[in-house]
Formats: C-alpha cells, structure tokens, sequence
C-alpha cells in the first residue's frame, strides 16, 4: 500500500490520481492537513494527518500496512521564508522520522521532493551540475539540503532505499500556486484569463528552471520504479525541465491571448530567484533513469490555457 503525505497540494494532487491509475485506488492512502475534498483525489482512503504528529503517522503506517511513502508535506520557498523556524520542523522532521521507519523495516520505500533551491552562491548561472557546491540562501533551500543529507547518510550507512528529485519550479493548472517563488508562472495564467493582465513579482529576464507538472510526475515514477541498482545518487537528482524568463512566458501566452498585458513589481522573492540557477544540467537523470520530457513551453502554454479555460468556464 502507497502512503502520499502532503497529497492536496500541488504535487500531491496529481501523483495521488496517477498512483490510483496505476495501483488502483484501494492500494491508495492520500493524507494531508486540510479536510478530505472529494473533488481533490481520487484515492481509496484519505487520513487528515499532521506529518509532525510522528505517533499518528506511525499508525497510519501499520493500520494501512503500508510499504511505500511519498512525502510531499512541506512548505515552499515564500512561505518558508517568512516561518524560518515552522519551515524547518515541517521540512526536516517528518523525513528524517520516515528514514527512521525505513531502517527499522517499517516502510521499504520512500520519495522525497527536494529542489533547486539546494543551489545559492558560488556556482556558475548556467548549465548547473549534478555535484556542485551547495550553499543555499534561503531557508527553503537549507532545508533541503538538510534533507537531502540525511536521504544520503540513511541510504548509505542502513542501505534505505530513498530516492529524491530536485525539482524546478512547477507548473499545473489542478491545483492553485502555494507560495513558491516560481508560482508567477501559475498565476500568470489565471490572471491572463480572469483579469487579461497581471503583475509579476518576479523580473522579466529572470530565467528560471521550470517544469510542466505532468512531465515531473512521470519522472516521479520513473525514478521510483527504476532498478535498485541504478539509483547512482541517493542525496537528490538534477531535474533541469526548461528555462524560461517571466517575459518569455508572457510573450508565448499573447500568441493565444494577444490583448494580455504584464507588468513586473519585484517582491521578497527576487532576491529568492537570483539566488538560484538560471538552468540545470540533469544528464545523470537522463542516465541513469532515463529521464525524457514531453512539454516544452509552446505546448505547456496550449495546454494550460486549453484546461483553465474549462476550469474556470472561460
Ligand atoms: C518554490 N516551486 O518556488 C518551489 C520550488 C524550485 C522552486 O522549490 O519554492
């Protein structure tokens, strides 16, 4: 049985309906802090659970029999930096209990989303590698590098198999953005529908890492159902998606929406975005998983204005 912690957000969301469409919704346990939205998921079961609560999830854990746990509970970059202190009991402490629980032999399996964030000063802009220097600024990223450590410390010293992406920013129209520094690039696509403009908290040439979130789940699952042996990394995997500038984006959206208008007030979160790399070597992915992408920004583009316009009856 399949545990997702975090399965109403913007992960959650997806890979819980993709793990239903593979395993069945019975073999399914969505979980999360919110109440259960029947409109959300489509798993078997739904526990409203407090990841921290270390004693609850454990019960989960034997009254489901579970084996397998995608923890996807965090809070992201914005948020995290205005909760230093909260970002770090959630982003830290529930992974390091589920290593715990995959040494013990309670779970055998674990994913765990890291993130480009892991990369800050000292480190080329461009092209970045899978074994760079990792010095993050922000409190999102010391978190999850700290993650990243203990994924690597658990893997090699009690051989649990734990496997992690770093992933770029996200982008899907099922679930609303959550406070990430790359959520412009979700908003966005609201605003040009509902209001014909918007206003980025992000400059326009700042190129960031992106993905389309179905392009990220299939990764999720291709790493997850790749051979023990060929799992090469156990800190976390470059995924480098594409790269793309608030501008670029605006200009591929007016092709569609010619009228649609941005304007760009840099917020906190400028200071976020410089930090981290303008685009991302992810070849030992590519290798070792086989990584591959479907979505480039023209088709991510139709794609989210084709699904949001029936979302929000546009
Ligand atoms: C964020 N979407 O912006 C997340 C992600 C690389 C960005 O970690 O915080």
């Amino acid at each position: 049985k399949i545990l997702i912690t975090g399965a109403l957000g913007q992960i959650g969301t997806e890979l819980t309906n993709k793990l239903v469409e593979i395993h069945g919704a019975e073999n399914v346990i969505a979980s999360g802090l919110d109440r259960w939205d029947k409109n959300l998921t489509s798993a078997g079961f739904y526990e409203r659970m407090d990841v921290t609560n270390t004693q609850l999830v454990k019960q989960v854990i034997k009254d489901y029999q579970i084996t397998t746990v995608y923890h996807l509970a965090s809070l992201l970059s914005g948020t995290s930096e205005k909760q230093p202190l909260f970002a770090w009991k959630l982003n830290v402490e529930p992974l390091l209990e589920f290593l715990e629980m995959a040494k013990d032999g309670m779970i055998q399996k674990l994913f765990w989303p890291s993130s480009i964030a892991v990369f800050g000063k000292g480190i080329p802009k461009h092209n970045v590698g899978q074994e760079v220097l990792l010095n993050p600024t922000t409190v999102y990223g010391i978190s999850k590098l700290a993650g990243e450590k203990w994924c690597e410390y658990y893997a090699e010293k009690h051989g649990v198999d734990v496997r992690s992406i770093r992933y770029p920013g996200l982008i899907s129209w099922k679930t609303e953005a959550g406070g990430g520094t790359t959520d412009y690039a979700v908003e966005i696509f609201y605003d040009a529908l509902e209001e014909g403009n918007y206003t980025s908290f992000i400059s326009e040439n700042t190129a960031m890492p992106m993905l389309y979130m179905e392009d990220a789940i299939n990764a999720t699952l291709q790493i997850m159902d790749a051979p023990k042996e060929n799992i090469t990394v156990r800190s976390s995997y470059n995924l480098g998606g594409m790269s793309f500038t608030p501008k670029e984006l605006a200009a591929e959206i007016k092709k569609e929406i010619p009228e649609f208008e941005v304007e760009y007030q840099p917020d906190f979160r400028q200071q976020i975005a410089d930090s981290w790399p303008a685009s991302i070597d992810d070849s030992k992915a590519k290798m070792d998983w086989n990584l591959n992408y479907t979505f480039g920004l023209e088709e991510m583009t139709k794609d989210m204005l084709k699904n949001l316009r029936v979302k929000l009856g546009k």
